[in-house]
This record gives structure tokens, sequence and C-alpha cells, in this order.
């Protein structure tokens, strides 16, 4: 479970940094298999491993649990998983609505954007009555080390909370670098090292300015009713191979339920309507 300092600290900020929240061979084992994917072309399908066919400044291969093991073990990752029950509020359990890895060069940046002043319910951050609510929950795990120059996460600490604008918008979303973003932070990570936080933090990335890669995965989490953001479903051999605390988490519920066919996770039959909140 969290810290009573860390839930100070993620109710203060919106956000925690997870040193080592992965080892060095875990590590070695993602990047491998990593480097087998990034060939892919804009929008490649390679089995249920798909290359985003719209973001062009990075590579972003979504669905990462469909590469292997080592990611799937990601999924309920002990460096994170009982913050995120507890974050997103424990009694509902939990759902991934999208995983990426983000494999980007130098001049790639990404803008400013969320933020809590829009009011989305899907990213919101609340806590009452010593339950927090969060709607959606990101983990940027970095698979290289990322310092000065390198393109590091950019978050405007405590925006979760805000009401007003940042004036750096340019309107709804704004495409300003963050550099000169005033009361943004720039993390710096150790490969291994996870940055966790609540989505309606403003948030985006320095650019980078230095050789080489920056890779991260992004996996974001949300209650159980969630559903995928781009409507991508998991493949029958995941689900069939999953732990099933893992596959709780990547389908919570089936993607129908037949009549005369009971759930295959038995959610209609053990749903307690009295207890629902
Ligand atoms: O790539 C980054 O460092 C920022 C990620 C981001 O903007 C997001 O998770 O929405």
């Amino acid at each position: 479970m969290p810290t009573e300092m860390e839930e100070y600290l993620f109710d203060l900020r919106g956000y925690l940094l997870l040193e080592g929240a992965v080892d060095k061979d875990h590590l070695a084992e993602l990047n491998a298999i990593v480097d087998t994917y990034t060939d892919m072309e804009l929008g490649e399908w390679r089995g249920w491993v798909r290359r985003s066919p719209t973001v062009k400044t990075a590579k972003h291969l979504h669905q990462v649990f469909e590469m292997g093991e080592a990611f799937e073990r990601l999924i309920d990752n002990p460096a994170w998983i009982d913050h995120m029950n507890r974050f997103v509020g424990g009694d509902d359990g939990l759902f991934i609505d999208e995983s990426f890895v983000d494999a980007r060069e130098k001049g790639a940046a990404t803008r400013l954007h969320s933020g809590a002043h829009k009011r989305r319910i899907r990213t919101q951050y609340r806590y009452h009555n010593d339950q927090f609510r969060c709607g959606q929950i990101n983990i940027l795990l970095a698979l290289t080390d990322v310092g000065p120059g390198d393109g590091g996460t950019m978050i405007l600490p405590n925006s979760h909370k805000s009401n007003l604008i940042h004036p750096a918008f340019e309107g709804e979303e704004g495409n300003k670098s963050l550099e000169d973003v005033e009361g943004a932070v720039e993390v710096h990570y150790k490969a291994g090292d996870a940055l966790f936080f609540v989505d309606c933090c403003a948030h985006g990335s320095a650019e980078r300015v230095t050789d080489g890669e920056r890779r991260i995965v992004i996996i974001r989490y949300g209650p159980h009713w969630g559903w995928d953001r781009y409507g991508y479903q998991p493949s029958p051999e995941l689900i069939a191979r999953l732990t099933p605390e893992r596959r709780k988490i990547v389908q919570p519920l089936p993607p129908k339920m037949p009549p005369e066919q009971p759930s295959i996770y038995g959610v209609a039959e053990t749903f307690d309507y009295d207890r629902q909140n």
C-alpha cells in the first residue's frame, strides 16, 4: 500500500516517482522485445500489436501485453498495483484502457495537454471520505535513462486541482514546447523508474535535443467499467494465458454476454447491487 507520505504527496502534487519499479533483468527483457518491433510502419499490425497510424514524431506501439510475458508482468507490477487500487478506488477493480511503447528520437516533443480546468470525468481526480476515485492514472515506465536534454516528461504539479487554464495553453490544447511553461517540472528517469500520475495533471514532454532514443512504456489504468481508448481488444490467446488477477484488469467484463450463458467471470452472478456505489 502507499505510505502515508505517498498519499499526502500524491494528493498535493498529483504525481509520484516510483524509483526502481522494474529491475535490470526485467528491463533487458522488455528492451529486447521492443527491439523486434521498432521497424514497424505507421498503422502496421504485427499480430495484435499495432503501430499508431497517426503519431509520426515517435513510434507508438500499442497493445504491449501482446508482446510477451515480460510485458504481462507489468499489468500487476508490485511496485505500483496497490497504489493503483488505492488511488483509482480499491473496491471497484481496475481496467487498462491503453498501453503502448513510446520510442522517440531527437526533435520529438509532446505538447502540453490535460489539466483539471477541463473537468473531464475520464481523467478526473477525486478524494472524498478517505476514498480516492481517480478516473485515470498513468504509469510512464522508462526503458532508457532520460536525463537533461533527453525529452523528459513535464508535469505541472497541482494542476489536477487547478481551476484556471495555464496561460501557456493556446486555446484548449496548446502546442507550446514545455520548456517555457512556468511552473512545470521536468522528470528525469533512470531506466526502471516509473512516473505515476493522475491524467488530469497538465503534462507533456520536453523536446529531445540529444542523439539516441528515449523509450518509455505508457499504461493507463482506470475503474473496471472503462473501455479501450481506441476500441482495441485483447487477443483470445492473451486472455487465455493471463493469470486470473491480470485477466481481470485487461478484460474485467467479457465483451458480450449472450442470453442463457453465464458471464465467464461470473460478474452478473456475483454482483452485489446493494453494495454498488
Ligand atoms: O511522453 C511523455 O513523456 C508524456 C506522455 C504524455 O503526454 C501522456 O501520457 O499523455
